[in-house]
């Protein structure tokens, strides 16, 4: 890996307009045929990829709002259509449109917002050449409706996902690609979209708020979605751009004082990004589950790929720091690429006057702890650089379909150490429910968690061991895997089996 081509950010803003939005029949009208997509312009190593600022992707334009997807059913109902095909948008000025893979033709995904007990019945046609599922990331649906790889939905096929939303489901969820192998290339051509769940009951619903996809975006030369390298496959992807809703480097508003509710999501395949809004006042009030117990003022808010959290940001402009939302350097362990050495601007944050600070509750959910389980499980990732055909293993073992790994109960507590053996931090991630994180190790000496917390998603650092609780409430084939998507789809992924 040549270091030279190590992106580099600036902070300094450009004025051309970005819109990642076409509707899905201005979409089909220009649609590119199934081989291009990037794959046509020969090897794309990443070296021979240019420099994010050579390819005049415009950036500094107001945050992008995500599309909605429109509710057609009757109170009580969520009922909707997505259908995932090839679509070109165009991204650079002057360049041939970007053939992307969209949900509806739009990058990000529609976002589905519904409530609890809404009941949900999805249309979801495959008018890709490669079979595909929809998984509802972090959702409590039932396993069959679950989008495993096991229910494929074949080219030009369609199916159906029908669930109910239970009462204390209110979270930031997302939805995106499950099939078996081709994970990564649709997440990374661009299918996923966010799925929020609202409670009726919210004591945060008087706070404005913001939603920011972070996704990860990586170009070839002629402006199209690039392979993916040798690195990209063994360290996890990683490209040019995060985009927040699809704009490069966004600004966002905000008043001195003003508090604002942030939901963000951590899309990109293999990013693990340690935030921080150095200006701001920033309190953690929820994590991949929902809402935490109290508000938790934080600097920095690890999310890796594929966890949300949702922040309160007050406005604070008098302390002389960047008004940003930052990554800050973090180190994965990759064994191929360069680590991320410098701070990368995602979005500025720009003074829109001042504002009567809005009241942040005390408290804001009882989270009742996880006791005694039932089934203690060890679950350890490693990589065997040995062998290219199974290097990624859970357990010792690379993912086999056919093979269940555990078998538990439903409504039993289970309780898993999560363990690396591993060189690169890989974020578990389990389906159908969400955890409580009990106590992680730190250099190999265990700490407890110093709060509670519903996850679906927990960063399992290089050498370091998670422990965690979790019941699931409804049988069947839960998956558990490496959310770093090439990683599970080279087989660092198993099988619960969970029986009534
Ligand atoms: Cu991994």
């Amino acid at each position: 890996m040549d270091r030279r081509h190590f992106l580099h950010w600036s902070s300094a803003l450009a004025l051309t307009p970005l819109l990642l939005r076409k509707s899905w029949a201005e979409g089909m009208a220009d649609m590119p045929g199934m081989d291009h997509a990037g794959m046509g312009h020969g090897a794309a190593t990443d070296a021979a990829l240019p420099a994010a600022e050579g390819l005049g992707l415009p950036r500094g334009l107001p945050l992008p709002a995500l599309s909605m997807l429109a509710n057609q059913g009757a109170a009580g109902q969520f009922l909707g259509q997505l259908r995932a095909a090839p679509v070109s948008l165009p991204l650079l000025p002057g360049k041939p449109a970007t053939a992307f893979w969209a949900y509806n033709g739009q990058i990000p995904g529609p976002a589905i917002v519904a409530w609890e007990g809404d009941e949900v019945s999805l249309q979801f046609t495959n008018q890709l050449a490669q079979p595909s599922t929809i998984h509802w990331h972090g959702m409590p649906v039932p396993a069959e409706q679950d989008g495993n790889p096991h229910a494929p939905v074949l080219p030009d096929q369609t199916r159906n996902y029908h669930f109910k939303l239970p009462a204390g489901s209110a979270a930031s969820y997302w939805y995106h690609p499950h099939p078996h192998g081709h994970t990564a290339q649709q997440a990374y051509m661009g299918l996923a979209g966010v799925f929020v769940v609202k409670s009726r009951n919210d004591p945060l619903a008087h706070l404005p708020e913001q939603w920011l996809v972070l996704s990860d975006l990586k170009l070839d030369v002629h402006g199209q979605i690039a392979d993916s390298s040798a690195a990209d496959r063994h360290d996890g992807r990683e490209g040019q751009f995060v985009l927040v809703n699809g704009g490069w480097q966004p600004v966002i508003t905000l008043a001195e004082g003003e508090r604002q509710r942030w939901r963000i999501w951590n899309a990109s395949s293999a990013r693990i990004l340690k935030l921080a809004l150095p200006a701001h006042e920033v309190q953690l009030v929820g994590t991949d589950g929902g809402l935490i117990g109290a508000p938790r003022r934080i600097d920095t808010l690890l999310l890796s790929p594929g966890e949300r959290a949702e922040i309160v940001i007050t406005g604070r402009f008098t302390h002389g720091q960047p008004s940003a939302l930052q990554a800050l350097p973090y180190n994965r362990g990759k064994a191929m690429g360069p680590e991320q050495s410098e701070i990368l601007t995602l979005a500025t944050i720009s003074r829109n006057g001042s504002k009567d600070t809005a009241e942040l509750p005390t408290t804001l959910r009882p989270i009742a702890p996880l006791e005694a389980p039932a089934v203690k499980r060890v679950v350890q990732f490693s990589e065997n650089m040995a062998d290219p055909a199974a290097m990624f293993l859970i357990n010792g073992k690379k993912f086999d379909m056919n093979r269940v790994d555990f078998t538990g109960k439903v409504g039993q507590i289970e309780e898993w150490d999560i363990v690396s053996q591993a060189h690169m931090d890989h974020p578990f991630h389990i389906h159908g429910t969400q955890f409580q994180v009990i106590a992680r190790t730190d250099d190999g000496v265990w700490q407890p968690e110093p709060f509670l917390a519903w996850r679906d998603v927990v960063n399992i650092p290089a050498g370091e061991t998670v422990r965690l609780r979790f019941v699931q409430a409804m049988p069947g084939l839960r998956m558990f895997h490496c959310h770093i998507l090439e990683h599970e789809d080279a087989g660092m992924m198993a099988m619960l089996e969970v029986s009534a």
